[in-house]
């Protein structure tokens, strides 16, 4: 990085950080700053994040991919998968409910999250070599909450935003993933008892072990690699909903059951 660009990815880094802590919407950073580009953008991410770690809750829990169907493509006009990083005290542990007013403007997506059982080290990771790090899966949902103004913003401001990853909550119910075909899973999302999207899980890059690998892959390029139990939110399979206080979201995943969110 240039001095400039060590200028300005501090600029960002406080913006970012206050708009978070304010809970307020900012511009998107390329609004300003044009050429951040992808490699500043997962610097700025990764001092963002661990810039709140105080104590053991705080720190990086696992990983999330972001952008990885085409129903959140399209919904955010992104035209490829990114990566952020989940922290332990932004889980919500089932059962408990969101607290909508500690967001900026969040909205509800379902995911399927897994626990790897192997190590992947990019680059070069197939399909096949992912799938088989599969070490479990269970149905989870991410709370989004963008800081820039109605979710609008470019790949390199939402890589630098931690992706827009606010909370998420994973079922405790883990299936193991032996003869689990991730593909095939039908997805039924609900608001308030009202289905919103259904998917199947190939709506994760064809294969949610396409986005494991695009990771390993992905971390590869900047000298990281995927331990062996490390928890991965595979993104979105449908688009995301608005949630306000008052609602519950609800997603069900064949095989690996139900999880319920309520907002209050
Ligand atoms: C970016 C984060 C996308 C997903 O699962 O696709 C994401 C956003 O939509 O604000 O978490
Ligand atoms: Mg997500």
């Amino acid at each position: 990085m240039t001095s400039v660009a060590t200028n300005k990815a501090d600029w960002a880094l406080t913006e970012l950080a206050a708009a978070g802590r304010e809970r307020r919407e900012i511009e998107p950073l390329t609004d300003t700053w044009p050429e951040l580009d992808e490699m500043t953008a997962y610097a700025i991410q990764k001092r963002l994040v661990v810039g709140h770690v105080k104590d053991e809750s705080s720190r990086i829990s696992g990983i999330k991919l972001g952008l990885t169907s085409v129903a959140k493509q399209k919904q955010m006009s992104v035209g490829e998968p990114i990566y952020g990083l989940l922290v332990g005290s932004r889980m919500i542990d089932e059962g408990e409910p969101l607290q909508i007013a500690s967001l900026i403007h969040p909205k509800a997506e379902p995911e399927i999250a897994i626990v790897t059982s192997a190590a992947l080290q990019g680059p070069g990771v197939t399909a096949d070599q992912a799938r088989k790090a599969i070490g479990s899966a269970s149905a989870a949902m991410e709370i989004i909450d963008s800081r820039f103004k109605n979710f609008r913003f470019t790949l390199t401001d939402v890589i630098a935003d931690n992706t827009s990853a606010a909370r998420h909550t994973i079922s405790t119910y883990r299936v193991p993933a032996e003869g689990l075909d991730l593909r095939t899973l039908g997805v039924v999302f609900e608001k308030n008892g009202e289905v919103v999207s259904t998917a199947a899980g190939a709506a994760i890059l064809g294969d949610p072990a396409l986005g494991l690998a695009w990771l390993a892959n992905k971390l590869a390029e900047h000298g990281e690699s995927l331990p062996a139990g490390t928890v991965v939110m595979t993104g979105a399979l449908t688009d995301a909903i608005a949630i306000a206080p008052g609602d519950v979201v609800r997603v069900t995943i064949a095989q690996l059951g139900t999880l319920a969110l309520r907002c209050v």
